[in-house]
């Protein structure tokens, strides 16, 4: 019984994954205006969503579009430019980014491969594991595809950017791979059983406690142990699905007040 109870423990410290799993992994792309976030959006989700303009300080609200990378739910959101502005109506924009941003799981800083360079307030909203892109990189010369400049978030956390093209595909692929895998491994790990439902976790949560109350010395009372033992099958049966003739009767005479 032990055993069972250190299993389903396991199986409930799964840092919400399985959640994650159905509500799909959430992905800000971020960055200063004018830099192709939009247009990388509009290229992963393979149409046109965002507005796309040379005029920086286009997207003001959120875009948030879905994707299935290879299997795997990711909900992308394109964010307002990051950068400072008196406009009362961008400044909301870029609070509702920043919000967003750190919210995701995963954010995707882009930067101008001809300029890449961010400001700390931008590369600050970075943490470990995030990814960097350099776009436009058919603007650049060919020696400068050989080695983009790394991005600092601090002293400690370097990230070295993959170079792309929104625009013109380039990379586009290599990107898709890198976020399929950090996705999978952010929703997958431990042996591949998630908890779906918040329901399916309250019924494990209480069949680990009956287990555990039925470990507590309750071999004296051998009917309570039955009882806490009872409870645990029934709890873990809301889970595979098994509806025994009592569960019926409880929630017809809860739910229709027959025979009362
Ligand atoms: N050459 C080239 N131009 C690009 C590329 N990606 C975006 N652009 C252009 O860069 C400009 C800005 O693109 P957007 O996608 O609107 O940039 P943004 O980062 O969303 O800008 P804001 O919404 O203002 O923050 C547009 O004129 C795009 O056509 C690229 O890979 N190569
Ligand atoms: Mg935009």
């Amino acid at each position: 019984m032990r055993q069972m109870s250190d299993e389903l423990r396991r199986h409930l410290d799964d840092d919400g994954r399985g959640e994650r799993l159905r509500a799909g992994f959430h992905i800000a792309i971020i960055g200063e205006p004018n830099v192709g976030k939009s247009s990388l959006l509009n290229t992963l989700a393979q149409r046109d969503v965002a507005i796309v303009s040379s005029l920086p300080g286009t997207t003001r609200d959120i875009v948030e579009v879905h994707l299935d990378l290879k299997g795997f739910p990711a909900t992308l959101f394109d964010t307002a430019g990051l950068r400072a502005s008196d406009d009362p109506i961008e400044a909301e924009g870029m609070r509702r980014a920043k919000q967003r941003a750190a919210e995701a799981d995963l954010r995707v800083l882009v930067v101008d491969a001809q300029v890449p360079k961010v400001s700390p307030a931008v590369s600050g909203l970075l943490t470990e594991g995030d990814l960097v892109v350099a776009n436009k990189c058919d603007l650049l010369g060919s020696a400068d595809h050989l080695a983009p400049s790394p991005i600092s978030a601090n002293e400690s956390l370097t990230f070295m950017p993959m170079l792309l093209s929104a625009k013109h595909g380039d990379g586009v692929d290599g990107l898709i791979d890198h976020l399929t895998e950090l996705v999978s491994n952010g929703l997958a790990g431990g042996d591949g059983v998630f908890l779906t439902r918040a329901r399916h976790r309250k019924a494990l949560e209480e069949t680990t406690q009956a287990i555990d109350r039925s470990l507590q010395g309750r071999l004296e009372t051998p009917e309570l142990l039955c009882e806490d033992l009872r409870i645990a099958a029934r709890s873990l049966g809301r889970i595979t699905g098994r509806v025994d003739v009592e569960d019926l009767l409880d929630v017809i005479f809860a739910d229709f007040c027959i025979g009362k």
